[in-house]
């Protein structure tokens, strides 16, 4: 199972301390206390070597390193080591109150989500020796979505597990019955020397389901949407309530490209056509390969 959001807090290194030493020449004292070094900064830090936030389970603390203290002869305190915190490709980073700080989407690419506090004067400086300032800390909730360029979605037992394995060469579990799928998966499809990743979904009901919010939002990243209907009296209707929960859950899914899948045309007569519906079926690999033609074009056309 992809742990998709967890909430942590991060803290900045405390400031070193300033230092109190005096140098003495004769019946004179001169201050030569050295400053502390800074705090190190906390990061979030992409590593497309990690596919959900499952590491963030075993701690929910994270502080980086505090900065030395200052020491005599102007001695500067080193400064702490940032704290690098690895995150994968499509985090979203929010506040507590759940507004957004960063999306990141680029490989390497980092987000400072606190900077190391100041270290305090040493004696050299104004005569005192200061102590250096607290780290600052923040509770922060990642927000993992799945990178994907299509994802299905249907009521349950639509095949859409199965497109997604006819697709990518994945084995994921297939039952006739409803939810064999209960969480998001990704898979990689890969056609005539091109590439893209494709998002299997967990059912959608017909009534409201609190389960379908823990998905939906992976979707915020898909560039296709496929609706999957396999029933040709009720595929117009489940296209609607699916458009309508897309729409509630985020106006902006909408303006997605959506492709129309109609399902298992092996076990119906072969010729039924629905405008804008495209027929399908896993034992039929050429209207498998008509599909992925038409997710290329949209995917790729403006690159070719
Ligand atoms: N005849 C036929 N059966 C299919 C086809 N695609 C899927 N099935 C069958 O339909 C049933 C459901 O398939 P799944 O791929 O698990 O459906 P799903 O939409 O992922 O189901 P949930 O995960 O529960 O939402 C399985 O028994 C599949 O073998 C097809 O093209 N033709
Ligand atoms: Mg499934």
């Amino acid at each position: 199972m992809i742990i998709d959001r967890v909430s942590v807090f991060v803290r900045a290194g405390k400031g070193g301390d300033g230092a109190a030493s005096f140098f003495r020449h004769g019946h004179t004292r001169t201050p030569d206390g050295g400053d502390g070094g800074r705090g190190g900064d906390v990061v979030f830090v992409v590593d497309s070597n990690l596919y959900d936030l499952s590491k963030f389970r075993k701690s929910k603390r994270y502080k980086a390193s505090g900065g030395g203290d200052g020491g005599p002869q102007r001695k500067h305190g080193r400064d702490g080591e940032t704290l690098l915190l690895h995150v994968p490709c499509g985090t979203i980073i929010r506040d507590h109150q759940e507004d957004l700080l960063a999306d990141l989407l680029k490989e390497d690419e980092r987000f400072f989500i606190l900077h190391g506090a100041p270290g305090g004067e040493g004696s050299c400086q104004h005569g005192q020796a200061q102590c250096g300032s607290p780290g600052e800390e923040k509770e922060v909730i990642l927000d993992y979505r799945i990178p994907n360029d299509v994802a299905f979605v249907g009521f349950a037992n639509t095949g859409k597990t199965s497109l997604v394995n006819a697709l990518s060469g994945q084995n994921y579990k297939v039952a006739a019955y409803p939810f064999t799928t209960s969480h998001c998966r990704w898979a990689v499809c890969e056609y005539k020397f091109k590439r893209f990743t494709v998002l299997d979904t967990p059912p959608v009901t017909a009534h409201d389901d609190l389960r379908e919010e823990v998905f939906l939002k992976h979707l915020s990243r898909s560039k296709i949407i496929v609706v999957v209907s396999d029933n040709k009296e009720d595929m117009q209707s489940q296209r609607r309530i699916i458009e309508e929960k897309l729409a509630r859950f985020d106006p902006e899914y909408l303006k997605k490209k959506f492709f129309y899948l109609f399902s298992k045309i092996d076990t119906i007569k072969r010729d039924f056509r629905v405008k804008k519906w495209l027929p399908v079926s896993v034992t039929d690999r050429e209207t498998i390969d008509t599909f992925i033609t038409h997710i290329l074009k949209e995917l790729y056309e403006d690159k070719n």
